[in-house]
C-alpha cells in the first residue's frame, strides 16, 4: 500500500433540522394548541486515532467529509432525528492543522483518541416550544442551525521510538532489515527507499520500533532529492541514529551536511541527541579505519561507533545506546504522567473549584476514610477504662488519672452519666474541690436547710 502522510481534506458537519408548524386538530378537543416539534440535531465531524490505520492513503481518495443535517419536527410534538457523526479514523500521530498548513487544531497521539473538529447545528423550535399565556397559537417556528464547513490538512508523523538517518546508500535499509523482521528494498543506487519503512527492535528485555527514513543529500531542506518532508517522522524519536558510509571519502564532510540539514530542517532536530555510527565497516581497509574514525569524532564532538550492517559487527552495542536514551524517555514520560497530577487533593471547597467548577462541596474521600479511622482506636481504648473508674470510684488516687480515664468514656453514650458522678469524689480526696462550689442537688439542699434550722 502506499504510504501517504500529508493530506487535505473538506468537511462539513450537519445542519440542524427546521421546526416545524402544526396544530391540534382532533375529534371533540377544541382549541388543540400548537403542537409542531424540534428540528433535530445535525452530526459532528470527529476525528479519531485508530489502531489499524499506517497511512492517510484513504484520504486521498476521499477528500470530502460531510456528516448528516438533523431531521426536522412533525406535528404532535414530534422531534425530528438527529444526524449522524461523521468520524474521520486516521493513524495513531496524525496531526490535524488548518487550511494553513501551521496552525495546529489537534494531535492525535494514542489510540483511541478523539477530537471534535465541526459541530453540527442545532435544530430550530417548533411552533409548540413558544406557546405562552399571551401567545397560546404561535404560528412560527425557528429554522435549524446551518452547519459549520473548514477544509483540514491532515499530516501524519510515524511514532516510531528512533529513526534511521544518513545519506542515501549509507546502509539505512541494510540495518532495519539486519534487526527487525522488516524486509525494506535494499540495491546499491541512491535514494532506494521512497518512503518510512519501520520494524520492531528487540534487545536483551527491550523493544523499539525502528523508523528508516529515505535519504537526506545537501540542499535536502530547499527540496533537493526528496526533499526533508520525511524529517517529520523523526521529530518524535527519542533516539535518531545518524549512518554514514565507512567506505566514502569525506565521512566528516558527509556527517556535517547532514547535520546543516537538520538544523535546517528545525522543529528540534538539531538540538536531538544523535548516535553516530561509521557503517560498513568490512568494507574499510584497516589502514584508514581508524583516520576516518577520528576525523568523525572530532567533527561530531562525540564517540563514534563502528559498525557492519551486513556482518551485524558492532550493532548490539549500538542498540543498546538507543535503549538507554528510549529507556530514559519512557521514564521521564511515566514520571510526568505519575506526577504531572497535584500530589495531595485539594482541601478547601475554593481549591476544589479551581480544578472542577462542579466539584462537590465536601469530597466522597474525606467524609468516609478519615473518621472511620479517628473513631475507631479511641472507642476500643476508651471502653475498659471507662468502666474502670465507675466500679471503684473512690480508690483512684491521682487526680490526672482519673481524668485520663473519665475523659474517653464522655465519648461513651451510657458512660457518660455515671462518669459524671464519679468526678465529685475525685476532687474532694485532692483538695482542690475546696475553690470550686459544690453543685448539689435540690433535695440536698432542702436536707442541709434542715440541718440549719
Ligand atoms: N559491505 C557492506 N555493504 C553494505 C553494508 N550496508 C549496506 N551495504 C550496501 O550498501 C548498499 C545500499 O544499502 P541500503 O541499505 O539500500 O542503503 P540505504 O541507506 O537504505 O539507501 P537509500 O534507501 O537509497 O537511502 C547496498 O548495496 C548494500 O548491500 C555493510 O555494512 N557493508
Ligand atoms: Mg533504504
Amino acid at each position: 500500500m502506499k504510504f501517504l502522510d500529508v493530506a487535505k481534506v473538506y468537511a462539513q458537519s450537519g445542519a440542524g433540522g427546521n421546526g416545524c408548524i402544526a396544530f391540534r386538530r382532533e375529534k371533540f378537543i377544541e382549541y388543540g394548541g400548537p403542537y409542531g416539534g424540534d428540528g433535530g440535531r445535525g452530526g459532528d465531524v470527529i476525528a479519531e486515532a485508530v489502531e489499524s490505520l499506517n497511512t492517510l492513503i484513504d484520504y486521498r481518495f476521499q477528500q470530502h467529509v460531510k456528516a448528516k443535517s438533523g431531521e426536522g419536527g412533525k406535528g404532535k410534538v414530534m422531534t425530528g432525528a438527529g444526524g449522524a457523526d461523521a468520524i474521520m479514523k486516521v493513524p495513531v500521530g496524525t496531526q490535524i492543522y488548518e487550511e494553513d498548513g501551521e496552525t495546529l487544531i489537534a494531535d492525535l497521539s494514542t489510540v483511541g483518541m478523539r477530537v471534535r473538529l465541526l459541530k453540527g447545528g442545532n435544530g430550530g423550535f417548533g411552533n409548540h416550544h413558544f406557546k405562552s399565556a399571551t401567545n397560546q397559537a404561535p404560528e412560527f417556528a425557528l429554522p435549524g442551525q446551518p452547519a459549520e464547513e473548514k477544509t483540514f490538512i491532515l499530516k501524519l508523523k510515524l511514532i516510531a521510538d528512533a529513526g534511521l538517518i544518513g545519506m542515501p546508500n549509507a546502509g539505512k535499509s541494510t540495518f532495519l532489515s539486519r534487526v527487525s523482521a522488516a524486509r525494506p528494498k535494499i540495491a546499491d543506487y541512491p535514494f532506494t527507499t521512497l518512503e518510512p519503512q519501520l520494524g520492531v527492535v528487540k534487545i536483551d528485555e527491550s523493544d523499539f520500533v525502528l523508523a528508516d527514513l529515505p535519504g537526506l543529500i545537501e540542499g535536502a531542506h530547499e527540496g533537493v532529492g526528496l526533499g526533508d518532508r520525511f524529517l517529520g517522522h523523526a521529530e518524535r524519536c527519542a533516539s535518531i541514529l545518524h549512518l554514514i558510509d565507512g567506505t566514502g571519502e569525506a565521512v566528516a564532510k558527509t556527517y556535517k551536511t547532514i547535520r546543516a540539514e537538520l538544523i535546517a530542517y528545525g522543529h528540534g532536530l538539531g538540538e536531538k541527541t544523535e548516535i553516530v555510527a561509521l557503517n560498513k565497516v568490512d568494507a574499510i581497509p584497516e589502514k584508514d579505519l581508524a583516520k576516518k574514525r577520528a576525523a568523525l569524532e572530532k567533527a561530531c564532538g562525540h564517540k563514534v561507533h563502528v559498525i557492519s550492517g551486513v556482518t551485524g559487527e558492532g550493532i548490539n552495542t549500538v542498540l543498546r545506546a538507543m535503549v538507554r536514551e528510549i529507556n530514559q524517555r519512557r521514564l521521564a514520560r511515566a514520571e510526568q504522567a505519575e506526577f504531572g497530577r497535584p500530589a495531595t487533593l485539594p482541601r478547601t471547597r475554593a481549591e476544589r473549584q479551581a480544578v472542577n467548577f462542579n466539584a462537590p462541596v465536601v469530597p466522597k474521600a474525606r467524609m468516609m476514610a478519615p473518621q472511620k479511622v479517628k473513631s475507631a482506636k479511641p472507642v476500643e481504648a476508651a471502653t475498659p477504662k471507662a468502666k474502670a473508674p465507675v466500679k471503684t470510684p473512690v480508690k483512684t488516687p491521682i487526680k490526672s488519672e482519673a481524668k485520663a480515664k473519665a475523659k474517653p468514656a464522655r465519648k461513651m453514650g451510657n458512660a457518660k452519666v455515671k462518669t459524671k458522678a464519679v468526678k465529685p469524689k475525685v476532687k474532694a480526696q485532692t483538695g482542690r474541690a475546696k475553690a470550686r462550689p459544690k453543685s448539689l442537688s435540690k433535695t440536698e439542699q432542702r436536707a442541709k436547710k434542715k440541718q440549719r434550722r
